[in-house]
């Protein structure tokens, strides 16, 4: 396994995946839509990292952007579709179509079109690495959740069914569930740059960094070929499941 193809480059997860990636000895291609910090990464990052500006929302462009890439950086072995967003905590009835719309474009949409790009080319050297960055929003529903949650839940059964898929092929695919993660835009985007209360949201915990993700993945990618993690849920000590929650009428 050589060469990663990371989205989301730009901020967040995807940042400190590339910088561990490429600290590890890969070449790693970055991918976002803001190309100027993208070029900072670069210029940070030296010759074994390239990037793509690009939109993973938009299928027809990803194509021919993906046969752009340098020769140094083909064919890809390792996949982290890490691209994605929450946008909103407006309980269901009171949320803004157009974020509904945009997660699902970008959550799902975006990732199944890096996935159906990318794939048959591992499946061709019976050879890859996809790793998919899901939520515990997935698995636990939580006030406002709503249409993040559900695009991370089929992020998890995504992941399930290439599993299947691929039986018999030496490809590997792991869903990453991860939690309460500061130090990203995570929050900032949720709140459309309401910094404030993005910043609020983790006053007084001891969250998971995007290191620990990056971490994570480091140690995922060097585990022997034979061995799949399905998925792997991570909270910082400070996040549990809660329950079930209750409304009672005033008796
Ligand atoms: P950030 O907001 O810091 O990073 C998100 C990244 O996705 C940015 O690089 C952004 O780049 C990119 N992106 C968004 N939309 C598009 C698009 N249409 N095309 C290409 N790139 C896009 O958030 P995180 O690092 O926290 O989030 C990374 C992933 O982890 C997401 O999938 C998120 O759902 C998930 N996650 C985050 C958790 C957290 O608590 N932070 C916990 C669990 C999961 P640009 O704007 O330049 O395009
Ligand atoms: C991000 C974690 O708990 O904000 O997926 O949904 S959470």
């Amino acid at each position: 396994m050589n060469i990663a193809l990371v989205t989301g480059a730009s901020s967040g997860f995807g940042q400190a995946i590339c910088r561990k990636l490429v600290a590890d000895g890969y070449k790693v291609i970055g991918v976002a839509r803001r190309g100027d910090k993208l070029q900072k990464l670069a210029d940070e990052l030296g010759i074994n990292f390239t990037f793509l500006t690009l939109d993973v929302t938009k299928k027809d462009a990803i194509e021919s952007i993906l046969l752009q890439l340098p020769k140094a950086f083909q064919p890809i072995d390792i996949l982290i579709n890490n691209a994605g967003l929450a946008l909103g905590l407006e309980p269901a009835y009171q949320a803004d179509f157009n974020d509904w719309e945009t997660m699902i474009q970008t959550n799902i949409m975006g990732l199944i079109h890096l996935t159906h790009q990318i794939l048959p080319s591992m499946v061709e050297r019976n050879f890859g690495y996809i790793i998919n960055i899901g939520s515990v929003a997935g698995t636990y529903a939580y006030k406002g959740g709503n249409v993040y949650g559900a695009t991370k839940a089929f992020v998890k059964q995504f992941s399930a069914n290439l599993r299947t898929d691929l039986l018999g092929k030496k490809i590997r695919v792991t869903n990453i569930e991860p939690g309460l993660c500061g130090g990203t835009e995570f929050s900032n985007v949720r709140f459309h740059g309401n910094n404030d209360q993005a910043a609020a949201v983790y006053k007084g915990i001891d969250y998971i960094t995007p290191e620990d993700i990056a971490n994570t993945i480091s140690w995922l990618v060097n585990t022997p070929a034979h061995f799949n993690v399905n998925s792997l849920e991570i909270m910082p000590v400070a996040q549990a499941p809660a329950g079930l929650a209750l409304y009672k009428e005033s008796e």
